[in-house]
Formats: C-alpha cells, sequence, structure tokens
C-alpha cells in the first residue's frame, strides 16, 4: 500500500467521527472500521462514473448495514458525486443529501434505501439475479455488455436477519455468480459483543447455502482485502462472502474495540484523541488533506473513461444487434411495446363467476406474452395464485431467460430481491402469496413505498371468504394495514374484468408498488352492459350503478372486491322496497384519492349522507368514505375455519344484512 493511501483511509476515518459528532448523532465506530475496506473498494474495484451514476454498465454497491452510511458518503463525496463537503457538514439535517441511512433517489450513487438490517443484502441477490437476466438476454460472443458485480458490505445485524439468510439460501441455490459480498466481523453489535446472541460459524453456514467463502484476518491488510475480492469476482458460478475481521472504531484509543463506538458520537475529546492517532491537526475538523482528494477525484475521472470504453461497446454492439439493443434500451426507459393491451381478455357476464385469481393469470399471460421485461414469480404458491407464466420458463442457474421465478417459501427474501430486480432498469417484477403472507414481507414493501420503485405484488385468498385454512389463514387487518402505506397503491378488484384493469393500471403505475388483491372464491362476473364499465376503475371508485327509475340516490352503498356483487343485490332488493340506493365499486382507496374534487363529488356528493361501505376486513379507514352518519359492514374480529360462504354469511356479508343496515340508516324499518 502507498503512503498516500494510507493517509486517505485515515481521512475517512475522520470524516466519519467528524461529521456524526457535529450532527451529535450517528455511528461513527464502523466507517471507521470499514474504511480499508471502503479505500479499496472504490479506488481498486468498483467500475463507476461519479458524473453518470446511473451508468448501465457500472457495478452495484450495497451498504447493508445502513447506518454505517458516513463511510459511503465519504467516497460519494471524495471521488467526485455531486456531494461537497458542506454535504458531509449537514449529515443527518433537514433536507440534506446525507441522511441517516442512504436514501435512493435522494443521494447521487445511492443504489438503494438500507437501514433495517438484512434487507440490503437480500435486495443485492435481487441485483444479481437481474444481471444474471440481462447477462442471458443481451450479452455476445466479444460483447460483455452486461458484465457488471454487485458489491455489499453486510453487518453481524445483517447476518442475523433471517431475511439475509433466505436470501443467501437462494442465491446460493441459484448460483448467482456476479454477487461479491464483504462481510464487516467486527463482532460488536449495540449491547455489546457478538457472543451475547451469536457465535454461529458463519463461514460454514454459507458454504452449506453453496457460497464461495474467504475469511481474511486483518481489516486493516488492503493487499488482502484487494486479493479476496479479486478471487470473488473471479468466481462465476457462486455467490462469494468475504468475512474481514476488522475493528469498530478502530484509531480511537479509549473506545475502539467496543459498543461505545458504535451508536453515538465519539465525544469532542475521543474525536481529538483520534485526529491525534492519525497524525491530523486536532483542531481542525473535516480536514481532507489535498493531496487525498486529488487521489480520489483522479480516480473519478478514470471512471469517466470506463464509461466511454462502455459507450464504445455498446455502440458496437448496436450495430451488430440493434434488435436486441432497441429491446434492451425500450425495457430501460419503461417503455411499454405499443401492443401490450391489445389482447387483453374481457369475461362475458356470469352469475357463478370466476375468481378473481383465475382472471388475473389470464390476464397476466396475456401481458406476459407482450411484454418480456415482466418477470416474476410466487412463493411456492404459483398453482393458488395463477401465477405461472405459461411457456415462458424457469428462472434458474442453468436458465438466465427463464421467467417464472421460484422463490420457494421465503417471502420476506421475495420482496426485497424484487426491490433489487425493480431497482435494475429493464424490468417490472412481480411476486405473489396470500395476503396472509404479506405480513411476512412487510419490510420490503414499506421499503419500495419509500423508493417508490413499481413491484407488484399479487395477493390471493384475501378474505374469510377462502373458507376452510380457517383463522390462522384468513386476513383481517391486512388491507387496512396496506393502505396506510405511504406510495402503496392497494387494488381490490370486484371481478374478472375489473382485475384485468387493475393489471393494466399496475403496469402502467409509477411512483410505488401496487398490491393487486384477489379472491380464491368465484366472484359473479358483473354485466358492463347493465352497469359502468370496469374500465373505470382507474378512478379508484366509481358509480357502478344508479337507481333504476332515474331517480336521485338516496343512499350510497360503497364495497371492493368480492362484497361489490351483494351491494347489487342489495340495490335491487331496496328498489323492491321503494329505497333508491347508488352502488359504488370502490376497488383503490390510493386511485380515488388521486381524482379532481369534481370528479370525487360526482361519485359521493356531499349532499347523499346516508351511506354504507362493506368489505371482508377491518373496517378501520372506510369512515373517511362513508362519513359519521355513514356504516361500515366490516371484520372487526379474527374469521373461523368453515366454508367460504357459510362465514360469510354468519359474520354480516349477506344481502339481508346489507338491505336491513340501509333500512335502520334512513329510517324505514
Ligand atoms: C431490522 C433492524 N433491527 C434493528 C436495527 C437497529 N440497529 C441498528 S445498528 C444495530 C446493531 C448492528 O450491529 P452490527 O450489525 O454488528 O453493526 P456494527 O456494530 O458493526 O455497526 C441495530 C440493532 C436496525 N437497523 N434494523
Amino acid at each position: 500500500m502507498e503512503k498516500i493511501e494510507q493517509l486517505a483511509i485515515n481521512t475517512v476515518r475522520i470524516l466519519a467521527a467528524d461529521a456524526v459528532q457535529k450532527a451529535n448523532s450517528g455511528h461513527p465506530g464502523t466507517p471507521m472500521g470499514l474504511a480499508p475496506i471502503g479505500h479499496v473498494l472504490w479506488s481498486r474495484i468498483l467500475n463507476y462514473n461519479p458524473k453518470d451514476p446511473n451508468w448501465a454498465g457500472r457495478d452495484r454497491f450495497v451498504l447493508s448495514c445502513g447506518h454505517a452510511c458516513m463511510l459511503q458518503y465519504a467516497y460519494l463525496f471524495l471521488t467526485g458525486y455531486d456531494i461537497q463537503l458542506d454535504d458531509i457538514k449537514n449529515f443527518r439535517q433537514l433536507h440534506s443529501k446525507t441522511p441517516g441511512h442512504p436514501e435512493f433517489g435522494l443521494t447521487p450513487g445511492i443504489e438503494v434505501t438500507t437501514g433495517p438490517l438484512g434487507q440490503g443484502f437480500a435486495n443485492g441477490v435481487g441485483m444479481g439475479i437481474a444481471q444474471k437476466i440481462l447477462a442471458g438476454r443481451f450479452n455476445k460472443q466479444g460483447f460483455p455488455v452486461f458484465d457488471y458485480n454487485i458489491y455489499a458490505i453486510c453487518s453481524d445485524g445483517d447476518l442475523m436477519e433471517g431475511v439475509s439468510a433466505e436470501a443467501a439460501s437462494l442465491a446460493g441455490h441459484l448460483g448467482i455468480g456476479s454477487l461479491v459480498y464483504i462481510y464487516d466481523n467486527n463482532k460488536i453489535t449495540i449491547e455489546g459483543s457478538t457472543q451475547l446472541a451469536f457465535d454461529e460459524d458463519v463461514a460454514g453456514r454459507f458454504r452449506s447455502y453453496g457460497w464461495h467463502v474467504q475469511t481474511v484476518d486483518d481489516g486493516n491488510d488492503v493487499e488482502a482485502i484487494s486479493a479476496a475480492i479479486m478471487e470473488g469476482k473471479k468466481e462465476l458460478n457462486r455467490p462469494s462472502l468475504i468475512i474481514v475481521r476488522t475493528i469498530i472504531g478502530y484509531g480511537s484509543p479509549d473506545k475502539e474495540g467496543t459498543a461505545e463506538a458504535h451508536g453515538a458520537p465519539l465525544g469532542t475529546e475521543e474525536v481529538r484523541k483520534v485526529k491525534e492517532a492519525f497524525g491530523f491537526n486536532p483542531e481542525a475538523s473535516f480536514e481532507v488533506p489535498s493531496d487525498v482528494l486529488a487521489y480520489y477525484q483522479e480516480i473519478g475521472n478514470e471512471g469517466m473513461e470506463k464509461q466511454q470504453i462502455w459507450d464504445e461497446l455498446w455502440q458496437r454492439y448496436s450495430q451488430k444487434y440493434p434488435e436486441l439493443a432497441e429491446q434492451y434500451v425500450n425495457a430501460a426507459g419503461a417503455e411499454l411495446s405499443g401492443n401490450w393491451d391489445i389482447d387483453l381478455p374481457v369475461f362475458e357476464p356470469d352469475s357463478k363467476g370466476m375468481a378473481t385469481r383465475k382472471a388475473s393469470g389470464k390476464a397476466l399471460a396475456s401481458i406476459a406474452s407482450y411484454l418480456p421485461l415482466l418477470v416474476g414469480g410466487a412463493a411456492d404458491l404459483s398453482p393458488s395464485t395463477n401465477t405461472t407464466m405459461e411457456g415462458l420458463g424457469s428462472f434458474s442457474r442453468e436458465n438466465p431467460l427463464g421467467r417464472n421465478f421460484h422463490f420457494g417459501i421465503r417471502e420476506h427474501a421475495m420482496g426485497a430481491i424484487l426491490n433489487g430486480i425493480s431497482l435494475t432498469k429493464g424490468f417490472i417484477a412481480f411476486g405473489a402469496t396470500f395476503l396472509i403472507f404479506s405480513d411476512y414481507m412487510r419490510p420490503p414493501m414499506r421499503l419500495a413505498a419509500i423508493m417508490k420503485i413499481r413491484p407488484i405484488y399479487v395477493f390471493t385468498h384475501d378474505s374469510i371468504g377462502l373458507g376452510e385454512d380457517g383463522t390462522t389463514h384468513q386476513p383481517v387487518e391486512q388491507l387496512i394495514g396496506l393502505r396506510s402505506v405511504p406510495n402503496l397503491m392497494l387494488i381490490r378488484p370486484a371481478d374478472a374484468n375489473e382485475t384485468v384493469q387493475a393489471w393494466k393500471v399496475a403496469i402502467t403505475h409509477n411512483g410505488g408498488p401496487v398490491a393487486i388483491i384477489l379472491t380464491r372464491q368465484a366472484v359473479p362476473i358483473i354485466d358492463q352492459k347493465q352497469y359502468n364499465s370496469a374500465s373505470c376503475l382507474k378512478r379508484g371508485a366509481y358509480i357502478l350503478s344508479d337507481p333504476a327509475n332515474g331517480n336521485k340516490p338516496e343512499i350510497i352503498l360503497m364495497g371492493s372486491g368480492s362484497e361489490v356483487h351483494l351491494l347489487l343485490e342489495a340495490q335491487a332488493e331496496m328498489f323492491k322496497l321503494g329505497i333508491w340506493a347508488r352502488v359504488v365499486s370502490f376497488p383503490s382507496w390510493e386511485l380515488f384519492d388521486q381524482q379532481e374534487q369534481a370528479y370525487k363529488e360526482k361519485v359521493l356528493p356531499v349532499g347523499i349522507r346516508k351511506r354504507i361501505a362493506v368489505e371482508a376486513g377491518s373496517s378501520i379507514g372506510w369512515h373517511k368514505y362513508v362519513c359519521d352518519a355513514g356504516v361500515v359492514i366490516g371484520l372487526n374480529h379474527f374469521g373461523e375455519s368453515a366454508p367460504g360462504e357459510i362465514l360469510m354469511d354468519e359474520f354480516g356479508f349477506t344481502v339481508e344484512n346489507v338491505v336491513q343496515t340501509a333500512k335502520l340508516l334512513i329510517g324505514r324499518v
């Protein structure tokens, strides 16, 4: 190692200590221990161009232990991304580019939002899967256009979290060779030594997953770290883990190697001591020696040349394989090839009907045949969720062209892997399971919503209507739980035709994930000639039917999914009794809330205050739409094991109950 490299490493350590000290919060010790690894990555390994952080051929870097983000911010600043020293000084402050954990879309060079431990680990696996698909589809002899690697740093906490186990197991099975993960084995977490709770054989565990595992005993040995990473990179058929023994807070005489260096400022006196230990001026803050800055800027500039070389390769590729090049460019620009929706199924009215999961399968089959950018799969539930794309093959170690994923029974990793794929330009990724098991994947769903990326979730078996599987499988609080996530769009279509429209919205939506909520049981297919067209679903809620005699409605019945046909039947019964009801199909609160006021007023006029909402789930939240004078027929307790229709009757999801409730509401008992 050259002298300048040691100075560079110590500069980063001091920047981390200074920034955390100034913010008076944060995690100084981990970046201090990781600085030599960071140095190797940003100076010798990663292909990146600070002037074009999104260059398609770049290597990806994921800091799974996002709390150590001062490490990443320091290198982004030093190598010339659009981050200035002032941004470092503003660490963790309002509207700064340097928040407390890295955020995708906010800071140039941050590939993914990390912070909840374990997520980044699994996101990287998704990025690796995406790389394998891109390489399989587009690389040609002499044209390795998508040959990049995914590097990640993960910590004790990342490896303790179950999601990393799920993702690592799948990555080993699939042989995702582009992954080079570095495990920061500093043996310290918040409460103290990892001996308190974690003494498994990590190397043995990862070997058993099918990973290539190396160890580096000294986290300051830059050459050993470099050599191990190069070895890991050479492994094309196995993911690679490099276990590096580091010392948290390295350079802090009183705190290094202890939990005290983990999550709080070192203290002004201790920061002075760090500076003295490394030969820096203890009186100065945020000191960046000019030769260190020049050294990293030079490396950053080399990135521009790397990209130029790749651009030339792409130019030649585009000439030799114009169709493939165009296919990639369209996919990467999220352009949906012109006629992707021309063959969408249309379902004839049918009182016996069809399960919306089944209709979803038909819509998916049609869309997938036109859109190669659509990939996805289920957590071992593709037959039940109707998500197998027939004829499009299974993605596997041997077959990167397969478009059906088999995530195994790993919902949590599925969610995080979908995020990693969605963060790679050129894909729309979906994942499927039962609605109840969305609980197992809430953390990555939340992160997708924060990042405003757009995986599609297909959640079936959406209520007590699923029947005999019983209480454990019957969602009650899931709908309102998901509706409460900002940026997440939930669509619960009423029948087969609305389901097709839900897919249409999901495919064209940008700005966050979409969850399509589907029934296990058949629901009648609504006659679009007699009632309003299912294409109105895009408005979130729409007037499905007004009173037959042209009279002004006096009461509004609204609901979603399998309960909508009940409302139509109740409307007909009420008509016989001289009660004029409007039926509003309400598949998506989020879409409706986005409509202009005049439309909202048209569907739910302020003047009609008698309103009933019906949904086989928690009633929480519906009062926003039924208002004070309205009533919600919901389910505010758990279900039971019995046939679905019996449960619906038992818990009041009947025409009689809706009619009776309406009569009470308008005082005509
Ligand atoms: C899922 C999750 N649980 C808890 C936390 C809070 N947390 C942040 S850092 C940390 C300790 C992590 O220890 P380690 O991973 O060893 O990091 P290091 O001490 O090396 O910085 C915890 C519990 C979190 N960020 N994510």
